[in-house]
């Protein structure tokens, strides 16, 4: 029984067939592994290319052609946070009982995913797509400071504590991993205890599975 005393069905998620990051667990199927991994619920794996996201018949799971999707029985779920939630409620150990502890816990995961996130996609797109604009190299501290605005504000709550409210929580789980994304990483260097936090986090025994496994489909892929 889960959580909720749900029937078990072993849900199934789509990641990359060949990822572009070269198995660094960079893609947004990585906190949902990872949040499998803190609940003990095993999980399969379908691997789409591509061709294969743009087509129809992931178009009805992903609306945008993206990856992660999952299925579970007749629910199709899709966004990241949205599937990391949804394992979250259904088994324990990634949200208190406590009701407002678990509201707080909530807040962290959108404050992750809606107010620190986005300063670094944007700061990414920069550096990715804007390198040869004559503008760019005028742009990027521009970019750079309006991510490290957020990483002040957070390192401040965060204080000496080990995680963002009390225990390890969904919330920590998408933070950590919108901090490991490149175009944070090196300004999180600038804040000892944010990079401690992440390390942290990279070093719970359910992060070591999830990233083993993404890795391992990246590594059959080039051999293969
Ligand atoms: N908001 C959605 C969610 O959170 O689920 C966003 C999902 C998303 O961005 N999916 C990406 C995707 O499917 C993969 S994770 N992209 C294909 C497409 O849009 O056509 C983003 C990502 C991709 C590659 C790297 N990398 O190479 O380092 C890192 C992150």
């Amino acid at each position: 029984m889960t959580h909720d005393g749900a029937a078990a069905m072993t849900p199934t998620i789509t990641s990359f067939e060949n990822s572009p990051d070269r198995g660094r667990g960079l893609a947004r199927d990585m906190p949902v592994r990872w949040a499998f991994e803190e609940v003990g619920q095993p999980y399969d794996v379908r691997l789409v290319s591509f061709a294969e996201m743009k087509q129809t018949a992931h178009r009805a799971l992903q609306p945008f052609g993206q990856i992660p999707t999952y299925e579970e029985g007749d629910l199709t779920l899709f966004e990241s946070g949205a599937i990391v939630l949804h394992i979250a409620e259904r088994h324990a150990g990634l949200l208190p009982d406590d009701s407002k502890a678990r509201a707080r816990a909530i807040a962290w995961m959108f404050a992750a995913k809606s107010t620190v996130e986005p300063p670094i996609v944007e700061r990414e797109a920069a550096i990715l797509f804007d390198k040869d604009k004559s503008w760019y190299e005028a742009r990027l501290p521009i970019l750079d400071d309006r991510v490290r605005v957020r990483l002040v504000d957070l390192s401040r709550r965060l204080g000496d504590a080990d995680w963002l409210d009390g225990e390890f929580s969904a919330g920590d789980l998408m933070m950590v991993n919108v901090l490991r994304r490149p175009a944070a990483s090196d300004i999180v260097k600038e804040f000892s205890n944010l990079s401690a936090y992440v390390a942290r986090g990279e070093a719970r025994p359910a992060f070591r599975r999830a990233f083993a496994d993404q890795l391992a489909v990246f590594t059959t892929a080039s051999n293969g």
